[in-house]
């Protein structure tokens, strides 16, 4: 697990609320705590304050959601805060639907670039892209057989050339050779060492030019702290860096200056490295990042329960929306998410009056596992198709299944869901379409 050492912290301090009363001086006790754990871990201390102030004032002087106890919101108070400094929203690495896609690795020496390559290679083959890496390190001994090494065992291609000594030759015709077998994706690997600095930054920038990347990826070592920011500051001055991989936070007590610290800059972390195996890579979600790192098996539960009082009165105008079939995507979306919470639209369902049947279930219920890839398929479709799904058509699948990494199926079983429901609620609205007004004050 990740940043153990903080983490453990961090949990022990919540855990003070399960005892006592929870006051003024405990509150102000956790904080503290908090405030100790973040800075052995080392966050910047303005970070720190800034975020300890914030849970507190917060933890004093807000209202309670209905249901939710004095202890809960307080948790749920520190991961918001903790979530914040993390960026909040993952940020994704796009790729272009119908062309090879080219990253290009860079990084201080011995910061993970040729690991992080094998790993992202590896990552997104298992997602179904056709992946090729390229090997321009004409420095580091051994720096092709140390790429084969990871990516031979899955079939990845690496091309490459000990002999050659001509680093942007090798990146050119490495592209060059995986374009003309339409790879998906192409990633560049590139040497951290060097004669010198400065030489490095102008065969980075030279490389930069010859292959023209579509995503610049700065891999920065965990182990170096808040420091990371200086680090992403002076790369993003020579190159523009897209995203930051941040790895070794398996083993690191300074993984959470490093995240918090290149959170701050305007490359956004996308992955997290956490181990030298080939598969010890993840997406950056900080929200499920700052719940793993509370350690908080039943955050997921809590964070449903406020959410639950949150929405405790529905929206008439939402409720009329689907009785009556004009609803879209993103609505089904947020409908199925409810669902899959409580079970709220065979609620619904039964509450109208002359409707005492049962929606069959596979409609109304979808595993969290089912959701996360309507998730991500949705996340490869414009704005355009989620408000009008009716015009994705064959040709708009394929993109939306190549841009996602799912297959056709799962698009198209997306869309059929959408289909039945939509269906299924104009028959009923048709049916009888109930005083609104008895939605008032139901959980959905
Ligand atoms: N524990 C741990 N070790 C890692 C991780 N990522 C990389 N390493 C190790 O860090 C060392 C350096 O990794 P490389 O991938 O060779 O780094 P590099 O940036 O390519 O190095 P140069 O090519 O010399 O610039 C290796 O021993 C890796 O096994 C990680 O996430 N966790
Ligand atoms: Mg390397």
């Amino acid at each position: 697990m990740v940043l153990e050492v903080l983490g453990e912290a961090l949990n022990k301090a919540l855990k003070k609320l399960t005892k006592g009363v929870v006051d003024e001086k405990l509150i102000k006790e956790i904080v503290r705590d908090i405030q100790r754990a973040l800075i052995a871990a080392d966050v910047n201390i303005e970070l720190v304050f800034q975020l300890s102030k914030n849970i507190e004032k917060r933890a004093l002087e807000e209202k309670l959601p209905k249901g939710v106890s004095r202890k809960e919101h307080i948790i749920r108070i520190v991961y918001d805060e903790l979530t914040k400094i993390l960026g909040e929203e993952p940020e994704k690495i796009h790729l272009k639907p119908s062309e090879s896609t080219i990253f290009l690795m860079i990084g201080i020496q011995g910061s993970g670039k040729t690991t992080t390559t094998g790993k992202l290679a590896r990552f997104f083959q298992k997602r179904g892209f056709k992946v090729g890496v390229v090997c321009s390190d004409t420095w580091r001994p051994g720096a092709y057989q140390q790429l084969q090494q990871y990516c031979s065992p899955y079939n990845i291609e690496v091309f490459g050339d000990p002999e050659e000594k001509d680093a942007i030759k090798l990146a050119k015709n490495g592209v060059k050779h995986f374009r003309k077998k339409k790879n998906d994706i192409i990633i560049v690997d590139t040497a951290g060492r060097h004669k010198e600095e400065k030489g490095l930054i102008e065969e980075m920038k030279k490389i930069s030019k010859a292959v023209n990347p579509d995503e610049i990826i700065l891999v920065i070592d965990g182990t170096i702290g808040q420091q990371a920011m200086a680090q992403a500051k002076a790369f993003s001055k020579a190159a523009p860096v897209g995203s930051i991989i941040v790895t070794k936070l398996d083993g690191s007590a300074k993984g959470g200056g490093a995240l918090s610290s290149a959170a701050t800059t305007k490359a956004k972390i996308k992955f997290i490295g956490e181990g030298e195996k080939i598969d010890d890579i993840e997406e950056f979600d900080p929200k499920k990042f700052v719940s793993r790192l509370l350690g908080l098996g039943d955050l997921e539960t809590l964070l449903k329960k406020v959410k639950e009082a949150a929405t405790e009165e529905i929206d008439e105008k939402y409720a009329e929306k689907f009785m009556t079939g004009k609803f879209n995507l993103r609505d089904m979306y947020k409908q199925l998410e409810m669902v899959s919470n409580m079970g709220s639209l065979q609620k619904i369902m039964q509450m109208i009056p002359g409707m005492g049947f049962n929606l069959p279930k596979d409609v109304l219920e979808t595993s969290e596992e089912k959701l996360k890839i309507y998730k991500i398929i949705m996340d490869s479709m414009t704005e355009k198709e989620l408000e009008k799904p009716k015009i994705i058509n064959y040709s708009r699948i394929k993109r939306i299944s190549k841009g996602s990494g799912r297959n056709e199926k799962d698009v198209r079983e997306l869309l059929n869901q959408y289909n039945m429901m939509k269906k299924m609620f104009k028959q009923f609205g048709k049916k009888r379409l109930p005083k609104m007004g008895m939605f008032k004050g139901m959980k959905m």
